[in-house]
């Protein structure tokens, strides 16, 4: 099967080209002006924008956490993506207590299995403590993993001492597997936690208590030390404030071997978001939280400037009115104390869009950063690129046709995330993916989906770059 795509700007991390882009099977096999069309389903993209999919570096899909399950498996996550303009995305599996890391990546590959309907791949977490685990990790790239996580935070689930990251990090290091880490001091939220508790300061604004940023900081400064003396690649996960970012940059400014990514909501949702009166505030509820406006202003110009390689969702849905007629609990678990929420913030549909709206159209960030920070940096990052990630030869046909002028407004009504309530409501953005194609296959076109259940691919990846 062959298309070609006419008429539209070509747009990648480094170019806008007026070109054509001729697509044979699954991937692009040619790039240039005036291409033939004969054999060819044509599609005319005049007046459009013709991008690299998305690649959502962080999403949680089908996770079991804080005392519930996310609200999006890998249908209704990926399909919610897939209308949102992302092509592929990177979870999280966990290793389970007792057993290997290999067989939480494969327990996380059934889950998607029969249901993915964009490309994925996976990440691994680390959370038993032990040299068996720690000798695994050369392993991971059997299993087409090639990033390891380490959680800083979540005393007594995810959390690992500062021994085991640095064993790990040896062993990544030796191993060319990427380290990536949750950054906030795990002890310090835990102890902040059970004195609020205790106080009887139980409402989801005191979450905010328990993560403040001095201490984000100070474990992005402590991972950066451990991935410099250990020789590890280190990409530090859903940077939220200026404190950290401030981290980032100066230990990549001495060449420690280190890059960051930020989300989407830290540059949206704020502190007061989780101040309002009454329970509201618990949609907002992740970690790290949401900061100050002022924050989201150094994550914008970080993001400019390089420091930052990209923007991921770190999607993570729970519904604000859960466990309704035998479904899943969700933010409601928080009622009894702000240390129950499900933490964690949806967005996988909205990425895009967003970042598009407010990024490109208000001049905070070219057309071409755009690209980079929501799909080339992160395939590169992840060692996805050039397969993905790109508009060249030889790629895989993963391209979304983007009209430059299109508004639409956000709202949960309308979305197609399986979770009651959006970060952006009421955002009305112009900018908007009106055709998504995954390698080669037109999967949604102006808001009709077109993808058959279990038609994603899981993708082994490769080493990653470091930018
Ligand atoms: N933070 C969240 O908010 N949710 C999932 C895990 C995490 O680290
Ligand atoms: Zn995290
Ligand atoms: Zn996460």
């Amino acid at each position: 099967m062959k298309t070609v795509i006419k008429n539209g700007t070509v747009i990648t991390a480094g170019d806008t080209i007026k070109a054509d882009v001729l697509i044979e099977g699954e991937k692009i096999t040619l790039i240039g002006k005036d291409l033939p069309t004969e054999g060819c389903e044509v599609i005319d993209a005049a007046g459009k924008y013709v991008i690299p999919g998305g690649i959502d570096a962080h999403t949680h899909l089908d996770m079991p956490f804080g005392g519930t399950t996310t609200a999006d498996d890998f249908f209704t996550g990926q399909r919610a993506a897939a209308f949102g303009g992302t092509t592929c995305h990177v979870d999280f599996a966990l290793q389970q207590q007792g057993d290997t890391m290999v067989n939480g990546i494969k327990m996380w590959k059934a889950k998607a299995e029969g249901k993915a309907v964009i490309d994925y791949g996976f990440h691994v977490a680390i959370t038993v403590p032990t040299m068996e685990s720690v000798n695994e990790i050369p392993k991971l790239w059997d299993e087409g993993v090639s990033s390891l996580k380490v959680f800083q935070q979540y005393k007594g689930a995810f959390m690992v001492d500062d021994t085991t990251m640095y064993l790990a990090m040896q062993k990544a290091a030796e191993s060319g597997i990427l380290i990536m880490c949750h950054c906030e001091n795990g002890d310090v939220t835990d102890i902040v936690t059970k004195q609020r508790i205790a106080e009887g300061k139980i409402e989801p604004k005191y979450h905010l208590d328990a993560h403040p940023a001095a201490i984000e900081a100070e474990a992005s400064a402590r991972a950066i030390a451990l991935a410099e003396v250990t020789g590890a690649n280190l990409y530090i996960v859903h940077m939220s404030c200026e404190e950290s970012v401030e981290q980032l940059r100066i230990g990549r400014k001495r060449g420690a071997p280190v890059m960051g990514e930020t989300c989407t909501q830290y540059m949206f949702k704020f502190e007061d978001d989780m101040r309002v009166p009454g329970y509201e505030g618990a949609k907002w509820a992740c970690g790290p939280p949401v900061r100050k406006p002022k924050d989201a202003a150094y994550l914008w110009e970080s993001l400019k400037d390089t420091t930052l390689l990209g923007v991921a969702t770190d999607h993570c849905s729970f519904n604000y009115e859960g466990g309704k007629d035998g479904g899943k609990p969700g933010k409601e678990l928080g009622k009894e104390g702000f240390h129950k929420i499900p933490n964690g913030i949806p967005g996988i549909e909205d990425r895009m869009y967003v970042m598009y709206h407010n990024g490109v159209n208000s001049g905070k960030i070219s057309v071409n950063r755009f690209v980079d920070i929501t799909s080339t940096g992160p395939a590169k990052a992840l060692g996805l690129y050039p397969k993905k990630g790109t508009i060249s030869v030889g790629s895989d046909a993963d391209i979304v046709i983007w009209d430059p002028e299109k508004e639409m407004t956000i709202s949960a009504k309308t979305h197609h995330m399986n979770v009651d309530y959006n970060a952006y409501e009421g955002m009305k953005v112009k900018g908007f993916p009106v055709r998504t194609i995954l390698r080669g296959k037109t999967i949604v076109e102006n808001g009709e989906w077109k993808q058959e259940k279990g038609a994603g691919q899981f993708v082994a990846r490769g080493k990653a770059q470091l930018l």
